[in-house]
């Protein structure tokens, strides 16, 4: 029976929202303060194009001057078959809204991949689960051509069961139900001999 009424809301909720990037819902009053510390990738979207593949970890600070950064481990394949660990690093820009940031990235080798994307934060309770969203090209019609998006959780074994739940609910609200993988951690990035740094 529960499952019946939570499936009705999520239908209800996909009738309404039409996928619109400028309607996406972020974080309340996200505060960067309490969001930290490492966060491991349980699962993605991906973008087009290359991609961190697996064993992904993020880890925010906040610097002196209150400006949030961010580096990130990932397998990533390079020059087309080179498998390693790619060590990265994010800068992020504020904007009006507290939990939508510009972060301009790049990786510790110039032949990882650098950018310029949106970095939102659609909901965390800080201590388990957050749900990221970048839109790298909005649509003519208002819809994103091209997202990537990541479900973190501070444990690298996976999300609680209470989480899990209003994971869904926000996956489903972004427009991006069902286009998830399961990420990875075996250890890869854990052992330096498979990081890059040429
Ligand atoms: C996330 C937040 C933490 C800081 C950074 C992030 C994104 C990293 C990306 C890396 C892509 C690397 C590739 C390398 C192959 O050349 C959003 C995890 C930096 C997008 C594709």
């Amino acid at each position: 029976m529960l499952l019946y009424v939570v499936a009705f809301c999520l239908l209800a909720v996909s009738w309404a929202n039409d996928c619109q990037v400028a309607n996406i819902q972020v974080m309340q009053n996200f505060d960067r303060t309490k969001y930290v510390g490492s966060w491991y990738a349980v699962g993605k979207k991906d973008p087009e194009g290359l991609f961190l593949l697996d064993n992904i970890v993020a880890n925010f600070t906040i610097t002196p001057d209150s400006k949030m950064t961010a580096t990130a481990l990932g397998r990533v394949i390079i020059f087309g078959h080179w498998e390693v660990c790619a060590q990265m690093f994010a800068t992020f820009e504020e904007t009006p809204d507290p939990a939508k940031f510009g972060m301009r990235y790049w990786g510790i080798a110039a032949a990882l991949q650098s950018g310029n994307d949106e970095h939102w934060v659609i909901d965390t309770d800080y201590e388990n689960y957050a749900i990221h969203y970048s839109c790298r090209e909005v649509a003519a019609d208002g819809t994103c051509h091209d997202s990537y998006s990541f479900i973190f959780s501070r444990h690298p074994d996976g999300l609680r069961p209470q989480d899990q739940q209003i994971v869904t609910t926000k996956k489903n609200e972004i427009c991006l139900l069902g286009k998830y993988r399961r990420v990875s951690h075996n250890g890869y990035c854990e052992n330096s001999e498979n990081f890059y740094r040429q």
